[in-house]
Parts: C-alpha cells; sequence; structure tokens
C-alpha cells in the first residue's frame, strides 16, 4: 500500500490573471519558491516531492498522519499569500493512490475543513513504496555531437516515451533534471524494467540504467534507488560488465 498527497495551489489561473500581463517572471519566482519549501518541510518528514508540471507537487507521503499535513498546512499559509489544497490518497499502485487523492478532491470528502485537505487517509496499514531511478549511460559523450538544446529535445522525446509505458503499469513517471527520471513504481513496472531498457537500446540508441529502491517511505527509497544507481556505474567503471538494473531492500 502507497500514500500520495497531491498539492494544488488554490484558484491560481485566476488570480495570475489579476498580475496584468507583465506576470510570467513572479509566477516562475513564486513557483520556485513554493517547490523549495515544500520539498525542505516534507523531507524533514522523510518524504520526497516530485514537482508536476511546476504548478503541481505530488509527495509519497508514506508514513504522514493527518496532523503531519495540518503542521504542513500552518507553515505554508504563514509564507505564502497563496493557499493550497492537499489531496490524499493510497492505493495498492501508486496510480491507484493517484485515482483516490483525485476522487477525494473531486467529491469534496473533506479530512480538514480549515486546512483544505481532502481525500482518503488510512494511518494505520503499513506502506511501502518502490523507487526507480532511471539514468541515461554517458549522456556527456553526446554533447560533442549534439548541441545543449538538441540533447533537451532527446531527453524529452525520452520522457514521453517513459511515462507512457508506465502508466500502462500503474506507476508515475517524473523528471528530475539533467538526465534523470524516477518513477514511482508498481510490482508490474519493476518487472518491466529490463524489456523497456531493451526496447530504449533499439528503437532510441540510448542506453539506461536503472536503480531501484524499496523502503516504508519515500525519501529512503529514493536513497537506495540512488545509490543502487551509483553501485551499476561503480561496476562498469571497475571495468566489469555492468548490470543495467539494481535494486536495494530495507
Ligand atoms: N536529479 C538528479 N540529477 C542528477 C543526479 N546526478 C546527476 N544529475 C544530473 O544529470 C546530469 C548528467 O550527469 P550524469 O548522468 O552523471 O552524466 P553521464 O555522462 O550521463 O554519466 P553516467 O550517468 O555516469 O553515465 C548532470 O549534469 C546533472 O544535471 C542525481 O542524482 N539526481
Ligand atoms: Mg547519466
Amino acid at each position: 500500500m502507497i500514500q500520495l498527497s497531491i498539492l494544488k495551489i488554490i484558484g491560481y489561473g485566476p488570480w495570475t490573471l489579476t498580475l496584468g500581463s507583465d506576470r510570467e517572471h513572479a509566477l516562475q519566482i513564486l513557483q520556485a519558491s513554493l517547490y523549495k519549501e515544500i520539498q525542505r518541510l516534507f523531507s524533514e518528514k522523510n518524504c520526497l516531492v516530485f514537482l508536476n508540471r511546476a504548478d503541481e507537487f505530488f509527495v509519497v507521503s508514506n508514513g504522514l498522519t493527518l496532523n503531519d499535513h495540518i503542521e504542513i498546512q500552518k507553515s505554508l499559509a504563514k509564507s505564502f499569500d497563496i493557499g493550497l489544497s492537499v489531496s490524499i490518497g493510497y492505493g495498492n499502485s501508486p496510480f491507484a493512490a493517484n485515482l483516490k487523492a483525485h476522487d477525494g478532491k473531486k467529491n469534496e470528502i473533506v479530512l480538514n475543513q480549515e486546512h483544505n485537505i481532502f481525500g482518503y487517509i488510512d494511518e494505520e496499514s503499513p506502506k511501502s513504496v518502490s523507487i526507480m531511478h532511471l539514468d541515461v549511460d554517458d549522456l556527456t559523450s553526446r554533447r560533442k555531437t549534439n548541441s545543449p538544446y538538441e540533447i533537451s529535445s532527446i531527453i524529452f522525446s525520452l520522457y514521453a516515451k517513459i511515462s507512457k509505458f508506465f502508466l500502462e503499469k500503474n506507476s508515475l513517471t517524473f523528471f528530475m533534471g539533467g538526465d534523470n527520471f524516477m518513477i514511482v513504481a508498481s510490482d508490474d513496472a519493476k518487472n518491466s524494467i529490463e524489456e523497456f531498457i531493451l526496447s530504449v537500446k533499439q528503437e532510441n540508441e540510448i542506453t539506461l540504467n536503472c536503480g531501484i529502491g524499496n523502503a516504508k517511505t519515500s525519501r529512503e527509497a529514493v536513497k537506495l534507488a540512488t545509490k543502487s544507481l551509483d553501485t551499476i556505474r561503480e561496476i562498469r567503471d571497475s571495468g566489469k560488465a555492468k548490470p543495467a538494473v539494481y535494486e536495494l531492500s530495507c
């Protein structure tokens, strides 16, 4: 079982219009400040926040109670003029948890009215999460043949492919910057990763490495996924045949 919390700015669209046309810089500054603060608050509680289209945030919030969410909402309200809603959901796959959180918001299932928290929370049942940290092998050498913008275009096409493939496995993919992607993964997704890496190699001539981490909290799972990825690099750099996938659990 995995728990997901989705944070969304309340009334953002109409509010942006009140800023006039010379607003883009202000919105970018606001979005970056919000992300920084939300990542800080949730990471203190052993979670990791995934940026979704810059104005919405997905948190794998395993282990967090309703009270933890209220505490974070109080802190955000002190720092920002705009407010955020929180929708919480849980399920047997990351996509199912996302559907449940969405359903809670859509149907106005209120968990806490004052702090705009909606959805469903099950503080009792044990939670776990699997994270896959995908990274392009030796992207640096592409810089010799491709310009920075061309490399970005390759990375975003790859993002689209990863997102589509793993959504069909009830999993959620996020772009983390550089050549890094993280997939909040179902068992089905983990079982398909070798096949996916092979198809990207054949169709796109890109070699991917994948570190997998399994843990109770998202911060711990991400730590293990990145450690797994670094282990693949160490094996490669020692001159041995590297595995495409490496997995660690705690
Ligand atoms: N989000 C995130 N970005 C990273 C991480 N490590 C590196 N990056 C970014 O990814 C870019 C590419 O770095 P690398 O993947 O180390 O470079 P590479 O040439 O592909 O080397 P290998 O991945 O070891 O084959 C860097 O410029 C950073 O922007 C990480 O752990 N997380
Ligand atoms: Mg790389």
